[in-house]
């Protein structure tokens, strides 16, 4: 019988066998329930990450993994060149739940992100009458989109891209929060506007209070989609189902990923009003798994679990709480804590993967983004005592 590997043997394993794109802490977790995950030497911590906002509901929801194991045994694939019963319930379902009337379901965010551009692209050429070829998109600088070739055109993080040339034309970078420079940055080439509500990866950016909206009236005056990427912030990561909510502004084009599966399926989809997604024949687009039954059952599971348990209410409840709570932290290495539902950001003026590192000997796994924020994003389950817990950890490494 082979003894029991140690931590050191699974990250060895890992370190020599798989391609070295992360830099991960190094605890190997093999359970997790709620907020909480355990190791493999029966350490428990609570989870500030959840799994980059894919487990809002928490891990191993129940009735999510219930919806997963039942559709397992009865149908888990046909493709899209048949029909199946579970795909148009789904439709209706999101399509109810974001109050947008058309969905392309495909299966990860960078897909959906793709298939936004697409989306764009062709209604350029077919709808607003853009020369082909001639279609730009704007972007915002610190943008996170996802990691495929063209979607890492146009990040403005160079190790996101440098040595992935050739890059994909057709985008304009603008900074982000700032209404003028899109005013300034649109021609009549303009078919879209990609951005997030608040900047994940960019470090919990938030914009100026009215951003969302200012930009949905200037898209709207010059014949552009709005494109909103709630991968990371929909499904009530910032207090509202969608972060676009906090504004009352609708997207044209709306982009989810992430918790739409609550962590148990790779699950996204756009969303747009028929009168752009028409623009789509059949035989342009598709994808092998995409809205396939498993995952159209586990994802209307995991939005029946967010509504059911109230959990946008409670991220913002909880949010404000530990917001509040850690803006009275004193230390001088803390620039500023910022967040809206249970999306924070600690802004330090030094390197934070050291704090997290700290956290993580005190039961609290959270990641640094920028090299210089703590974000805290804890499944939106969470209780005001789980809160105490993260804030007296927090209080006791500053
Ligand atoms: C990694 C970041 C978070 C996203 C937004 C699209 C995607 C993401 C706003 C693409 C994905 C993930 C990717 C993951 C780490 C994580 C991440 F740090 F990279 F940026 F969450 F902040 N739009 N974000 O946040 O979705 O294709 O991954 O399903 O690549 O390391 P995906």
């Amino acid at each position: 019988m082979m003894n029991a590997l140690t931590v050191e043997d699974y990250i060895k394993l890992e370190d020599t066998l798989g391609a070295t794109t992360y830099k991960p802490l190094d605890l190997v977790i093999e359970r997790a329930e709620g907020v909480w995950v355990y190791d493999i030497e029966g350490n428990k911590y609570l989870d500030c990450l959840s799994a980059y906002s894919s487990v809002n509901q928490g891990h191993c929801h129940p009735e999510i993994v219930e919806a997963l194991k039942k559709q397992a045994d009865k149908l888990t694939q046909v493709s899209r060149a048949f029909r199946n019963v579970e795909l148009p319930l789904f439709f209706k379902e999101l399509i109810e739940f974001a109050g947008i009337n058309c969905v392309l379901p495909m299966n990860t965010g960078a897909e959906a992100v793709e298939t936004a551009i697409k989306l764009a692209r062709k209604w350029a050429y077919t709808v607003k009458g853009i020369e082909n070829g001639k279609a730009e998109i704007i972007v915002c600088e610190n943008n996170f989109h996802g990691r495929t070739t063209t979607v890492i055109s146009f990040s403005s993080e160079p190790a996101y891209k440098d040595n992935f040339t050739p890059l994909t034309p057709g985008f304009k970078i603008i900074p982000y929060g700032d209404i003028e420079a899109l005013k300034n940055a649109i021609t009549p080439n303009t078919c879209a506007f990609l951005v997030e509500p608040i900047q994940g990866e960019g470090g919990v950016v938030i914009p100026p209070e009215g951003y969302i909206k200012e930009a949905q009236k200037i898209c709207k005056q010059n014949n552009v989609l709005l494109m909103l990427d709630e991968i990371q912030t929909g499904l009530g990561r910032t207090g509202k189902q969608f972060a676009f909510q906090h504004e009352d502004a609708v997207p044209d084009v709306l982009i989810i990923g992430k918790s739409l599966s609550g962590g148990v399926y790779p699950v996204s989809a756009v969303l747009a009003d028929k009168s752009i997604m028409g623009v789509f024949k059949p035989g342009e687009h598709g994808s092998t798994f995409a809205g396939n039954p498993l995952a159209c059952a586990v994802a209307r599971a995991a939005m029946k679990v967010l509504l059911e348990e109230n959990l946008a209410e409670n991220s913002a409840k909880m949010g404000a709480y530990l917001l509040e709570k850690l803006q009275n932290i004193k230390n001088l290495h803390i620039k500023q804590v910022r967040g809206r539902g249970l999306f924070i950001g600690i802004v330090l003026d030094e390197p934070a993967r050291p704090y997290c590192e700290k956290l993580q000997q005190l039961g609290i796994l959270c990641k640094e983004t920028r090299s210089t924020v703590i974000r805290i994003s804890p499944p939106l389950i969470i209780t005001k005592d789980q809160v105490d817990f993260i804030y007296e950890r927090m209080a006791q490494v500053f």
